[in-house]
């Protein structure tokens, strides 16, 4: 391997550490709920580590320097976590139960369901910071945790390849299009949540299993 190779292996290991507590605490969520009987609000959990070129790429984008210690210092989502859940409501159930968990500390937290970006962009963001005992000690790594419901990652997902494909320069008649598409998964959210309330709980057939293996 070169040394380059082993750099980056270096750099990236505490987050993937960190990614692997973070995942185990969010499941422990899941199951907890699941075991006991009770509502679970987590539909999936995806995770990812930011690739080498993509980590570069952004602090290029950010005006700095494309180093290691740069992104250890300037970059808040080399290591990111998503979870997705039905209703808007889940989103806040399991956001309280993250923010009230003394194994993590939560450095950041922005709410653009309250305040969607410009785009119509919808996710609940945390900057969450995890400790990783490695060889040398114990070490505080960040992790972005983002929260969303099935439509708003639906729409993240085909906003971000568009943005990708269009090199950032979405053309204003798709950006017209994915804002009224954005406004749909809000109104089709809120559609979704007054079914759910109307009929009031939702058995899970899965419920009847008493212990997930
Ligand atoms: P990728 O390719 O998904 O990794 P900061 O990280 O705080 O220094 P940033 O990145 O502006 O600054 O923070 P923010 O707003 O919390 O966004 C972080 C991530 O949220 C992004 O990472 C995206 O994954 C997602 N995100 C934010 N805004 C949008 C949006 O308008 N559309 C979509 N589809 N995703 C968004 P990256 O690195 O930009 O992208």
């Amino acid at each position: 391997m070169n040394s380059e190779m082993a750099q980056w292996r270096d750099f990236l290991m505490p987050y993937k550490f960190a990614l692997d507590e973070c995942k185990l605490k969010i499941n422990m969520i899941k199951e907890e709920a699941f075991i006991s009987g009770s509502y679970h609000p987590i539909e999936h959990v995806k995770a990812r580590i930011k690739q080498p070129d993509s980590i570069f790429r952004k602090l290029k984008r950010k005006g700095i320097e494309p180093t290691l210690m740069n992104a250890a210092d300037h970059l808040q989502d080399v290591a990111g976590v998503r979870i997705v859940c039905s209703f808007v409501k889940d989103i806040y159930l399991v956001a309280q139960q993250i923010e009230e968990r003394t194994d993590m500390s939560i450095l950041e937290k922005k709410d653009y369901i309250q305040n969607p970006k410009p785009n119509g962009y919808q996710s609940m963001h945390y900057i969450a910071e995890v400790p990783v005992t490695l060889k040398q000690g114990v070490k505080k790594v960040k992790v972005e945790i983002q929260l969303r419901t099935l439509a708003m990652d639906f729409w993240a997902s085909l906003e971000h390849k568009i943005f990708y494909k269009f090199e950032r320069e979405i053309p204003d008649y798709l950006k017209q299009d994915l804002y009224e598409a954005a406004m749909a998964v809000q109104l089709l959210d809120q559609k979704m949540e007054h079914i759910r309330d109307e009929i009031g709980t939702i058995e899970d057939s899965r419920d009847q299993i008493l212990m997930p293996l």
